[in-house]
């Protein structure tokens, strides 16, 4: 059965904003098959029945890239005694940070990391998202990775959302390999790698490639695995530090290299040649009250896609709202409306090598959102949520 919607206005995303004042959309059961002015619908269509939008603003449905919303716990007293004095780095070196959430995440069962990540969900779809990528990596064991990324495989069968998995077991060295990365790496990491690809639980791989974390050729080694089992690749890489794991990652072809307040040219000149994509993320900046600005320059001009996402994590981002990350890229990282925008549409859709979706044409998906709102601008100009007046995902009015 398909759908008309009138009377709006439509911001594509095609290659910039793609605004079209006075728009209307056929939604045909999950793809859009006709977009354009109103005056221009075909008449074939012109009797279908229509849903006015009184000249609301839509846009392609928002796809957060970056998250790690499966976990046990909290980290509020860390933030606390962060603000006692202590660094995000000590407190990792002492064994708190991730391996404070990683004891948490292995105490609890697969529902229980279920019933914890689904409010912060519902929080994202109700903010316009349709498309959320979870990342494992607070196992830091076999079984725990696997019942993180099962976890986040159920929440898309509960929830009206694509869920895109990334495999983060290289994330930190847990203690029991504490000094021994590489022997983490090849006894756990790796072949727990193997397990969950063969249970079809990994649609990419990532690392942290930090001081506190794994070197540029332990990250290597194990991008070289996931290759080899054809799997696409990305990185945390240049947050807190430059080893230059971004252009590694570029040099494996990777879709994405994500954080890089660090960035040098080098690495921003082999990103572009390699299209991957930069996964800006300013919540993790704001927390850890980073002074480093990310690149974006230089990022603009070698022409490297920017993304933008919220990095939904407990101890750097303790945030859901895509809106909320993309007003602060523009405030703190002075990224305009129009790339934050990009950066939650069509760059994200890029960064998880999604090429049905992030912009508004035919054959592409019809994950839609429509706003209380006039201008694309007014999403980035909040401080937090713009309301939203519907949620459209494969076709499907949700509200
Ligand atoms: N960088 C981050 O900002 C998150 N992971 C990472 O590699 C932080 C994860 C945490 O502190 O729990
Ligand atoms: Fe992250």
């Amino acid at each position: 059965m398909a759908i008309l919607l009138i009377g709006a206005t439509a911001a594509t995303m095609q290659g910039s904003y793609g605004l079209i004042p006075d728009a209307a959309l056929v939604l045909e059961v999950d793809r859009i098959e006709w977009i354009g002015p109103q005056s221009d619908l075909p008449d074939d269509y012109a009797g279908l029945p229509a849903r006015d939008l009184g000249g609301r603003l839509v846009t392609p449905a928002l796809i957060d890239c970056h998250t790690h919303i499966v976990f046990g716990g909290t980290r509020a007293t860390e933030f606390e005694m962060r603000l006692n004095g202590a660094s995000y780095e000590d407190i990792a070196r002492a064994g708190g940070g991730i391996l404070s959430t990683v004891k948490a995440t292995r105490a609890a069962s697969e529902d229980e990391l279920v019933a914890a990540a689904l409010p912060r969900l519902n929080q994202m779809l109700a903010e316009g998202v349709t498309t959320v990528e979870i990342k494992s990596g607070y196992g830091l064991d076999t079984e725990t990775e696997l019942k993180m990324l099962r976890a986040a495989r159920r929440l898309g069968q509960v929830r009206p959302v694509t869920i895109i998995t990334t495999y983060l077991g290289a994330h930190a060295v847990p203690p029991d390999y504490k000094g021994r990365a590489d022997a983490y790496l090849d006894e756990v990491a790796i072949p727990t790698m193997r397990l969950a690809h063969e249970e079809g639980l990994i649609d990419a791989v990532d690392a942290f490639c930090e001081g506190i974390a794994f070197s540029p050729a332990q990250v290597e080694r194990l991008f070289t695995a996931a290759q080899a089992l054809g799997l696409p690749v990305k990185l945390h890489a240049e947050q807190l530090s430059n080893l230059g794991g971004a252009a590694l990652a570029a040099r494996h072809g990777a879709l994405s290299a994500d954080h890089l307040e660090y960035l040098d040219e080098d690495g921003a000149r082999a990103m572009a040649a390699h299209g991957t994509v930069a996964v800006i993320l300013p919540g993790a900046f704001y927390t850890l009250r980073e002074t480093q600005l990310p690149p974006i320059g230089l990022l603009r001009q070698h022409g490297v896609p920017m993304a933008v996402a919220t990095d939904c994590n407990p101890g750097t981002a303790p945030m859901t709202s895509l809106t909320l990350a993309m007003n602060m890229a523009c405030t703190l990282f002075r990224m305009t409306p129009e790339e934050a925008l990009l950066g939650a549409t069509a760059h994200a859709a890029r960064a998880l090598g999604l090429a049905d979706r992030g912009r508004l044409a035919p054959g592409l998906r019809a994950d839609l959102a429509v706003w209380e709102a006039k201008t694309p601008a007014e999403l980035s100009w909040r401080i937090g949520p713009t309301p939203l007046h519907a949620r459209i995902f494969g076709g499907q009015i949700d509200r």
